[in-house]
């Protein structure tokens, strides 16, 4: 039976390569994400190099109206969600608590816990329906440790860790799998969103070192999500050899 993907914030890094290697794989793909045309174009693209089913889904994450209405719009066949990638997220600024921005903060809540809440609200009642179904959800290291200046975006990424154990209990009398993936530093559009849009200083992020590729992320999820019925892989935590924790990095220059 062909199975079916949900992805969030695919229409960039660590989505867009999860819809890649799901696509290969032969599931059915939902992608979602604000930017319309990349999501064309997204899709284009895998029904072209994989010959798979694509839907899009365009809307807000942090809008709860805007998740109720995507997922209702959904015709049933493709609402037979097998898993469900809670990937789309964000940093938005690095600063002291004192000197914070309140819009980033908001952003930063609206997005990584609430956005991950209302998807999973809407979709979780689908799978304990058809009686299977996997959430994947996308953590950090900044879940695990803290580190200077990430004070909100660090919260949030602690509350995706204290949401995926709580998941855990509610979707288990209901045989739902619960898993977490949590990087370190990933090349992909996060620096650039974090430092709003300075190239430069996004750069630098990854100066000296090696650091994950997207498809090394979505290649550790999709080993997630293809486990045997009976195996659920919690949480697993992956950085770059050159990174030992959420503080602790080697840099060659
Ligand atoms: P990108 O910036 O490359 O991708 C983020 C994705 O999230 C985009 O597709 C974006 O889509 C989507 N997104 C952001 N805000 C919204 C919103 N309001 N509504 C809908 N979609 C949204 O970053 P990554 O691929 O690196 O990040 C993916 C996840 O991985 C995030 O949760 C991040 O916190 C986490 N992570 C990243 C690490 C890294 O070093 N890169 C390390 C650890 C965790 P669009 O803008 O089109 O809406
Ligand atoms: C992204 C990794 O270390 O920039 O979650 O917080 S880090």
């Amino acid at each position: 039976m062909t199975k079916t993907v949900l992805i969030t914030g695919a229409t960039s890094g660590i989505g867009e390569a999860c819809s890649h290697i799901f696509a290969q794989n032969k599931y059915k793909v939902i992608i979602t994400g604000r930017r319309n045309e990349r999501l064309q174009s997204l899709s284009a693209s895998l029904q072209n190099t994989h010959q798979t089913q694509v839907h899009t889904l365009c809307f807000d994450i942090r809008k709860k109206e805007e998740v109720k209405k995507a997922i209702a719009s959904l015709p049933s066949e493709w609402k037979k969600i097998d898993v469900l990638i809670n990937n789309a997220g964000l940093a938005s600024g690095l600063s002291t608590i004192q000197n914070g921005d309140i819009e980033d903060w908001e952003k930063m809540i609206d997005t990584n816990l609430k956005g991950l809440l209302y998807m999973t609200r809407e979709t979780a009642p689908l799978m304990i329906e058809q009686k299977r179904g996997h959430i994947v959800n996308v953590g950090s290291v900044a879940g695990k440790e803290v580190y200077a200046n990430g004070n909100v975006y660090c919260a949030t990424k602690h509350a995706v860790d204290a949401l995926n154990k709580a998941m855990r209990i509610d979707m288990l009398p209901h045989q739902i799998k619960v898993s977490s993936v949590n990087p370190g530093m990933v090349e992909t559009e996060f620096s650039l969103v974090r430092y709003h849009g300075d190239e430069a200083r996004a750069k630098k992020v990854y100066e000296g070192l090696q650091p994950l590729r997207a498809v090394d992320i979505a290649e550790t999820i999709f080993w997630v999500a293809s486990r045997p019925a009976h195996v659920n892989v919690s949480d697993v935590i992956i950085t770059p050899t050159a990174q030992a924790n959420a503080t602790n990095v080697i840099r060659t220059n």
